[in-house]
């Protein structure tokens, strides 16, 4: 077994327990990569997240636990506890998604599973749709790639003639010329949106026909809402 295989390996137990998932590695020429913690640019990325609801019994569980440390940003903080210790096990540099400056996320995903913009922005997932996010990621000064062969697939949003999720905001906030997040939040506060989208999750999302058996559960739909409403 080379390092490479057994840090996959490590990061599928200790992580896996908690619903997060090993969602692709990439590799970067020299001095490309993120910095590490001691400067040098990183070879080897390693991104970690969610596939559909998998953190969230894990995360709520942690949520409900007193003295927990909790503060306005829960799952940041509950990221942070769960990934933290396995990244200084492995002497890994960890990045987070929230953390300021912003790493490019979604330009990794795009590389390391191959993911497409949909017309919301977000990235789509040929079988988990709009269903999935990031968490962390870790950063090394080797290039650990996993000997991987991701397919390449049609972009899900190609063969989707009626688009769905164009049609379905109720504020036209989400367009193929950008998303118009101040749009969004403004209705959000209104009656009809605390109805609708807060109570049970935006109705662009949700209209999308890919990966409808990965759609959040609905206590986290109107999770990931309120934290859009802030
Ligand atoms: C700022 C931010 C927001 C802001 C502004 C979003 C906006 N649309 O303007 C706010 C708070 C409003 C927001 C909301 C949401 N966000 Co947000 N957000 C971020 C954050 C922290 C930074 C994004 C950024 O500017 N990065 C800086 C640039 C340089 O990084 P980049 O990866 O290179 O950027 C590429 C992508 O942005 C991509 N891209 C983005 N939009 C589009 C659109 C098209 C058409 C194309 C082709 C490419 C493209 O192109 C860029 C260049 O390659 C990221 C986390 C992160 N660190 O990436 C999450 C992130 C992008 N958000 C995410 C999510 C899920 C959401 C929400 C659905 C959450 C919710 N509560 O409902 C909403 C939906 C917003 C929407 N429809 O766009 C996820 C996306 C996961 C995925 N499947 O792609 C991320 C990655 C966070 C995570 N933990 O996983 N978000």
């Amino acid at each position: 077994m080379n390092g490479g295989t057994a840090i996959f390996e490590q990061l599928r137990a200790t992580l896996g327990v908690h619903g997060v998932f090993v969602r692709g590695s990439l590799s970067f020429n020299e001095g490309e990569g993120p910095l590490l913690t001691d400067g040098t640019p990183a070879r080897g990325v390693v991104l970690l997240g969610n596939i559909g609801g998998s953190i969230w019994p894990a995360f709520s569980a942690w949520r409900d636990m007193p003295d927990n440390g909790i503060s306005m940003n829960p799952l940041d903080d509950w990221s942070k506890a769960i990934i933290r210790p396995v990244a200084a096990m492995l002497e890994a540099t960890v990045y987070f998604p929230s953390d300021p400056p912003w790493q490019p996320f979604q330009r990794w995903a795009m590389q390391a599973e191959r993911l497409q913009a949909s017309p919301l922005g977000i990235l789509i997932h040929p079988e988990y749709g709009l269903w999935h996010g990031y968490r962390g990621a870790l950063g090394f000064a080797e290039d650990l790639r996993e000997a991987q062969t991701i397919a390449s697939s049609p972009h899900p949003c190609a063969s989707c003639v009626e688009k769905p999720c164009l049609a379905a905001c109720p504020v036209g906030a989400v367009t193929t010329a950008g998303f118009d997040v101040q749009g969004c939040r403004s209705h959000l506060r209104t009656q009809k949106g605390q109805a609708g989208c807060m109570t049970g999750g935006c109705l662009s999302r949700n209209a999308c026909p890919v990966g409808a058996g990965y759609r959040y559960p609905s206590e986290q739909l109107a999770f990931h809402m309120a934290a859009l409403q802030l």
